[in-house]
């Protein structure tokens, strides 16, 4: 099944994240004074028993005498959830160039050929939970979203809507209408950066709490999607997200807009898919020095001048936030037709994705496409 992207983003409209600073302002300033709510926890905690009292303080010195799954393995000494996240994103000024979507064309092949046509196969994600840790999602005259399968949101910004519009964006790429490949998949929206695009560590446990008590009550297979991080990680965020995947959910995570081998966390946590951004025509990996590579990458898909949703638009962006859910999407429609599982799904895009070879790490990085062998 081909379809043309021309003809349904023939109505690009680009909006930045940010239309009006003094309205940012306010708005910054009205999700940052907000109370997150508190964890969803229940008696069942993923992590430790005094989770909570490590969440209730911004810094928190665990003794030694206290008992914790944390402790037991990992022996804390201050843990700083005041760590700042961001997400991963660059606004785009310019109006779309291409008519179509290049990032969609170049995933239908195997080899990154742009023909002029998106074929996104047959499978949907169906009976998938994606987890979107993100800036929430506004699906409000959306086209994008108005078939979108949507439960149990969680706020932890404080946001009332998504203000940067970067969550929208992601889920549009992961579960629009036009844009996803998942488009019958449940999406479950985390909002955790506020209006200035940021988010503490806190709050990011409590989201992975949230997501680990949801996996366990709902029992269906389960994707994570962060299109941010932070360079700064410790124990408890490292162990945290070792325990989600213990679930066997799959962590995908962006790797970053820093062009060096550094690496942001949680994506360069060993447990998470770390996904990083290709420009133009997929070759030029390192075209705008803007996206990480090295050994932080386990995978990457088209992040530079993609396709996604803006408001009750179109709009085109950069950013490794957006390589991310594109990878997102296609994971999870391979895994509701049991084409992957988490246990081999690294393998299988080992095995199928177009591989780049270059100096730095030959034989190493690949760059994922949308249709490899036997996966629709
Ligand atoms: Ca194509």
């Amino acid at each position: 099944m081909k379809s043309y992207l021309y003809l349904f983003i023939s109505a690009v409209v680009l909006s930045g994240c940010s239309s009006d600073k003094s309205e940012d302002k306010q708005e910054e300033d009205k999700c940052i004074k907000n109370t997150p709510q508190e964890s969803q926890s229940s008696s069942d905690l993923l992590f430790v028993s005094d989770f909570n009292n490590i969440l209730n303080s911004e810094i928190r010195t665990i003794k030694k005498s206290e008992k914790s799954f944390l402790l037991s393995k990992n022996p804390l000494g201050k843990v700083d959830t005041n760590i700042t996240f961001k997400r991963f994103d660059e606004v785009i000024s310019h109006s779309p160039t291409t008519p179509y979507s290049w990032s969609h064309d170049a995933l239908d092949s195997q080899r990154y050929e742009l023909d002029g046509y998106v074929d996104k196969g047959q499978l949907d994600g169906y009976g998938v939970d994606i987890y979107i840790i993100d800036s929430g999602l506004d699906t409000n005259d959306n086209p994008e979203f108005q078939n979108i399968n949507i439960e149990e949101p969680l706020n932890l910004s404080g946001c009332d809507t998504d203000y940067s519009g970067h969550g929208t964006a992601v889920a549009s790429l992961i579960a629009g209408e036009n844009l996803g490949y998942a488009v019958n998949s449940t999406i479950i929206p985390i909002t955790f950066f506020d209006s200035n695009g940021s988010g503490k560590l806190s709050n990011l446990l409590k989201a992975y709490q949230y997501i680990a008590d949801k996996v366990k009550e709902r029992g269906n297979p389960a994707i994570v999607n962060f299109s941010g991080g932070s360079f700064q990680t410790n124990d408890i965020l490292n162990k945290a997200t070792q325990e989600i995947t213990k679930l066997g959910v799959i962590f995908v995570a962006a790797a970053g807009n820093d062009g060096s081998t550094a690496c942001n966390y949680p994506a360069g946590n060993p447990n998470v898919l770390s996904v990083s951004g290709l420009g133009h025509n997929g070759y030029d990996i390192y075209a705008s020095n803007d996206f990480n590579y090295g050994s932080c990458v386990d995978v990457y898909a088209p992040g530079k001048d993609v396709v996604v949703s803006r408001q009750s638009g179109y709009g085109i962006s950069n950013g490794t936030s957006f390589a991310s859910p594109l990878v997102t999407g296609i994971l999870a429609s391979a895994l509701s037709a049991n084409v992957i599982s988490p246990e081999n799904f690294r393998e299988v895009i080992n095995n199928n994705s177009y591989r780049f070879i270059n100096e730095l790490e030959p034989n190493k990085n690949y760059a994922i496409t949308g249709k490899p062998e036997n996966w629709y």
